[in-house]
């Protein structure tokens, strides 16, 4: 069973194998409402005792496996199945699916209409995802936003269940980036670049960033930091907090320094960002940084 992106594109497996007679109804039910499901207090996944009655609808009364189902609208959708015998009787209700996506997620423009999405996460996207970065409630409401908010997942995979933290952060953000130009249908470059992260993921490599500042320094001195990415292919994006004493350093100015592709994995070792403190006594800054869930 495959849960399709409206009007026609491909979709996501599902777990629910009709195969249990001469021919299979199938039912489909949300789970919650997109797009934020839960984010505002808890939702039961849909009974599978209530089918064949509501939230359950029926898709289809002689489905195969590989049947394409395309949902009415954006959501997470949950399946069970039936078989039916030649005299009309019902089995007992399947388990349900575990859950699919009919949407990719970061897609939330169509390059005319915001929060209207084309299929594909591409630069109308990602530019509306910058134009909202870094906000939270009440402002992702009064901009009407909330279908920015697709990060974290249950799993922190791109394909899995939204759980929306009221924040347009990083989380939104490595799902944008994990999603870029990942269209639905079959995709020659996109599949090739998922299995060159794999197999860079099987190779062990390190993957490490670093920070590099003076030990000590005197009162009044310029003091650079910098952060090194030493990535081997995998991590695709990370979130640094930066500290430093602020008893010796105070901020100056940050410097970031673009990376060697917007879409594929760091490959790289170069200077990732700079920032500059000035001291006002002499002693430790204590410049470090720690990441926030590479992936
Ligand atoms: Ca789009
Ligand atoms: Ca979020």
């Amino acid at each position: 069973m495959l849960v399709g992106n409206p009007p026609a594109h491909h979709g996501h497996h599902g777990d629910v194998d009709p195969r249990r007679g001469p021919t299979a109804r199938l039912y489909r039910a949300p789970f919650g409402a997109y797009p934020l499901y839960d984010a505002n207090g808890p939702v039961a996944p849909p009974d599978p005792l209530a089918a064949p009655g509501a939230p359950w609808t029926l898709v289809a009364t002689d489905a195969v496996p590989g049947h394409l189902d395309h949902p009415p609208s954006r959501g997470w959708w949950h399946y069970v199945a039936f078989a039916e015998d030649s005299c009309g009787n019902l089995s007992l209700v399947s388990n349900p699916s575990a859950g699919s996506l009919d949407y990719h997620l970061g897609d939330v423009s169509n390059g005319i209409t915001v929060g209207v999405g084309n299929n594909v996460v591409s630069d109308e996207d990602v530019s509306l995802l910058g134009a909202n970065y870094g906000i939270g409630e009440p402002d992702i409401t009064t901009r009407g936003v909330a279908y920015l908010d697709v990060g974290p997942t249950t799993d922190f995979l791109p394909a899995s269940r939204p759980l929306p933290d009221h924040l347009i952060d990083f989380e939104d953000f490595i799902l944008f980036a994990a999603n870029y130009q990942v269209t639905s249908g079959p995709s020659g470059p996109a599949r090739a670049t998922r299995a060159a992260r794999a197999a860079r993921a099987a190779s062990g490599a390190p993957e490490e960033f670093t920070v590099t500042a003076p030990a000590t320094v005197q009162a009044g001195q310029l003091v650079a930091a910098t952060i090194r990415l030493n990535g081997s292919g995998r991590v695709q994006g990370f979130s640094a907090a930066l500290a430093w004493n602020a008893g010796v350093v105070q901020p100056v100015s940050v410097t970031g320094v673009r990376g060697s592709s917007r879409r594929t994995a760091w490959r790289c070792r170069r200077v990732l960002a700079a920032w500059t403190r000035r001291s006002s006594a002499r002693g430790r800054p204590a410049c470090s940084a720690t990441s926030k869930r590479p992936r």
